[in-house]
């Protein structure tokens, strides 16, 4: 097997490391111009990719090639920011890890992520971590939303990194699959993973007692390998999740039960905001459709009205 191609495993800042189908692992530069088709990304080569790299005769190794991707995950890196950042490339499912206290995720930042997975067709189970801390009314919100989240057509799981509850229901999903880990800052992914692979001693950090939020310890993608196969990505917490490249009325799509009622609405070019015979409105009014959902979904349409991304969610 040679040295000469090989899978992205760690991307810190300008330097890549490959494991190549040799076995070796290899710090690698960027050679040439990889830019996405009319995307501007802070990293052409992402966690996840199949390259091809090339040594010079100072012996440095230069990534030369990208294999076609299957699927990325892509983001705006930074608010008002016209650049972009790809978390991963050809990832088999994400799990989003999800706290409902400790931080507290919202529910616009779990749906946006869910609608930006579906768009590049990547099934994600949600994680709800730190069950632990929970008091009994909150144990009941948690519930009430792994019912809103099951009933839309999600897998749910209920966990705790700290005591393993749930773990043993967690760790078979994970066989030979490529998982991505996102969620908030804070909210236990690396903790996570340093459960899952034994000896990985990825950096952790208690949350802001002041400000309920994580502290951005990670800072950058690393792809784990599995003794029992399959691979699993840790990435830096993310606060938004900025909607790229989606027109208006692909929206809907996304999202799974508004879609459906989509069907019944008077007008096929409807937006569901004001519209006379929307079946989108009416469901949320009955309850068929939870409203904190709907927010959501308005939310993403007011992104491309305003033509801007907005941080808060
Ligand atoms: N009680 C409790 N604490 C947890 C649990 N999972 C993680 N923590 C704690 O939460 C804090 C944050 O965990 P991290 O693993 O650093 O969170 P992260 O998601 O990797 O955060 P970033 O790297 O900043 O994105 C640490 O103090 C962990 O010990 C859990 O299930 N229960
Ligand atoms: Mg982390
Ligand atoms: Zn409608």
């Amino acid at each position: 097997m040679s040295d000469t191609e090989g899978l992205v495993i760690k991307n810190t800042g300008s330097w890549y490391t490959v494991l190549t189908d040799g076995g070796n692992t290899i710090d690698c530069k960027i050679k040439g111009n990889f830019r996405l088709k009319g995307i501007r990304s802070t990293n052409p080569v992402a966690v996840g990719d199949r390259v091809e790299i090339v040594r010079n005769h100072e012996g440095t190794a230069f990534i030369t090639n990208i294999c076609d991707r299957r699927n990325y995950i892509i983001r705006k890196s930074s608010n008002l920011s016209k650049q972009s950042h790809i978390i991963a490339a050809n990832v088999d499912q994400a799990f989003l890890i999800v706290t409902v206290k400790y931080p507290e995720t919202s529910t616009t930042f779990i749906d946006r992520f869910l609608a930006s997975a579906e768009a590049y067709s990547v099934p994600v189970t949600l994680v709800f971590n730190k069950v632990d801390l929970l008091q009994d009314d909150e144990r009941r919100y948690l519930d009430m939303m792994v019912t809103l989240y099951e009933t839309v057509g999600y897998d749910c799981l209920k966990v705790s990194a700290e005591t393993k509850e749930g773990m043993d229901r967690l760790l078979p999903l994970l066989k030979d699959k490529i998982t991505l880990f996102s969620g908030n800052s804070g909210v236990g992914k690396s903790t996570m993973l340093n459960f899952i692979v034994p000896g990985a001693e990825l950096r952790t950090a208690e949350i802001s007692d002041a400000h309920n939020t994580g502290m951005h310890t990670t800072t950058f993608s690393e792809m784990l390998p599995l003794t029992d196969g399959g691979w699993v990505i840790d990435t830096p917490g993310i606060k938004g999740f900025g909607t790229f490249n989606m027109e208006p009325e692909e929206i809907c799509g996304y999202f799974k039960e508004i879609f459906k009622f989509s069907k019944g609405c008077r007008f096929n070019n409807c937006t569901h905001t004001h519209e006379p015979g929307c079946a989108v409105r009416k469901a949320v009014e009955e309850h068929y459709i939870a409203e904190s959902r709907y927010v959501s979904y308005l939310s993403m349409l007011e992104d491309k009205e305003e033509g801007k991304y907005r941080a808060a969610y």
